[in-house]
């Protein structure tokens, strides 16, 4: 502590003589250094912090504070519709679909008995795949279908399928209100001229309007008063491609995955990209103000889920990074800088079928992983390098730490107090 106090004295003389002097100089490499701190988020360390979930899908931070992940559930022993993916087989009806909290450690199903379906080994799992938190606190989930809403009425007779959904508690039970029927939408209106298909699949609310992203009828819905009919808001592009097998034109359908709020207000969605599945086509849309989708980044393979950070970078979040139809499973989280110009991958191999996004508000990234397979599903940390700890610092560190201050919440004001008021916080970065 004596020497840390010795170094203090050191210090100020050396700021009183040199300030003037060193300021602009300062200041301007802060910036430029600043500026590729936020270009190039890396990860310090992956924890997992929940496993054995069933198809764990989007998670969003409640308003206490705690993360809750939306699980498609494994399916069941009820009734079947025929898969939408695997011809000749049926997906079957269970009420296990869950919101889970994961809060201080502790992992626990606050709502479970959401309707889900799934093959027989339940994967493939269709069901609750996303839950958000309005102004007020008050919850809500999305359920998926990916079948025609038709199946839904006829076959499984089950109506809280492809519907926005009031979550009432999260007591452990099963009680919620259903508030809007996407399903009778997509059935009455087949917005994108393409097959009758639902398949529910991100929610944002945003100034207390709800957004659907409906990944199987390729559009992005809304709804002011969360209750009654949705209202479209825009179809994404089908792209005529060629069938590798026949070697065809084929309609190549978006299959929007993704829904956020981007840096200028404007909402930006993400596509999987449908049959052949090929990589590196998938884009990211900005909706301009005429309500179109315009492309904001495109190259990506089977994007699950986007996310902007504090500083406008957009992390994408994708499926499967060589392919569905290609070789290993593994993901990848991908950093594309403010300026649009930069991208890097930052996870990769770590991530298996990964399915949800959500950065917190110390800046980690969480991540739910191996999303399509029950009994398996994982929430994932990314932890980024952010926190730094010097001993008594040579004055080079304590430049480092002012620039590390700005970097940290994007405030000016921090490189100009500690420097300007000669009264460094050495505790704050003495520890270790
Ligand atoms: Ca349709
Ligand atoms: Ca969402
Ligand atoms: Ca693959």
């Amino acid at each position: 502590m004596d020497a840390c106090c010795d170094l203090k004295k050191v210090l100020d003389r050396f700021w009183k003589e040199k300030l003037d002097k060193l300021l602009p100089e300062i200041l301007i490499t802060s910036l430029r250094i600043m500026s590729a701190i936020v270009k190039t988020p890396q990860i310090s360390r992956i924890e997992v912090l929940a496993s054995g979930l069933d198809s764990p899908r989007k998670l969003n931070f409640g308003p206490d504070g705690a993360l809750y992940v939306a699980e498609a559930g494994r399916g069941g022993t009820g009734a079947s519709i025929p898969s939408p993916t695997q011809p000749g087989a049926s997906l079957f009806y269970g009420a296990t679909g869950a919101i889970t909290r994961i809060q201080n450690g502790v992992v626990k199903r606050v709502v479970t008995g959401l309707p889900s379906l799934a093959l027989p080994d339940g994967s493939d799992a269709a069901g609750v795949n996303d839950i958000e938190f309005d102004a007020y606190g008050n919850a809500y989930a999305i359920v998926g279908l990916a079948s025609n809403p038709a199946n839904r009425d006829n076959l499984l007779q089950v109506p809280d399928f492809s519907q926005l959904l009031a979550i009432d508690n999260f007591d452990g039970g099963a009680s919620w209100t259903r508030l809007s029927d996407f399903g009778a939408y997509e059935q009455n209106n087949n917005p994108d001229g393409q097959n009758v298909d639902t398949n529910l699949y991100d929610l944002l609310i945003a100034d207390n309007i709800a957004y659907v992203v409906d990944a199987g009828a390729n559009a992005l819905l809304f709804q002011r008063a969360f209750g009654g009919e949705p209202t479209l808001e825009t179809v994404f592009p089908t792209r005529t491609t060629t069938d590798p097998l026949t070697g065809e034109a084929v309609v190549r359908q978006p299959v929007p995955t993704s829904v956020t709020v981007g840096p200028d207000n404007a909402l930006y969605v993400g596509e999987l990209t449908g049959f052949p599945f090929q990589a590196e086509t998938a884009q990211v849309y900005r909706i301009n103000a005429e309500g179109q989708p315009e492309v904001y980044a495109g190259g990506f393979t089977h994007i699950a889920d986007l996310a902007f950070d504090k500083f406008g970078g957009l992390y994408v979040l994708e499926y499967d990074a060589d392919g569905i139809l290609n070789g290993s499973d593994a993901g990848a989280l991908i950093y594309v800088s403010p300026d649009g110009k930069t991208r890097t991958t930052i996870a990769d191999d770590e991530l298996i079928n990964p399915t949800g996004l959500e950065i917190g508000s110390d800046g980690d990234i969480y991540i739910s992983n191996k999303g399509f397979i029950a009994g398996q599903g994982e929430v994932l940390r990314l932890s980024l390098e952010k926190d730094i700890t010097f001993g008594c610092a040579p004055p080079y560190d304590l430049v480092k730490y002012c620039i590390m201050a700005i970097s940290a919440d994007s405030d000016l004001a921090n490189v100009y107090h500690p420097l300007l008021s000669h009264s460094f916080p050495i505790q704050s970065y003495s520890g270790a």
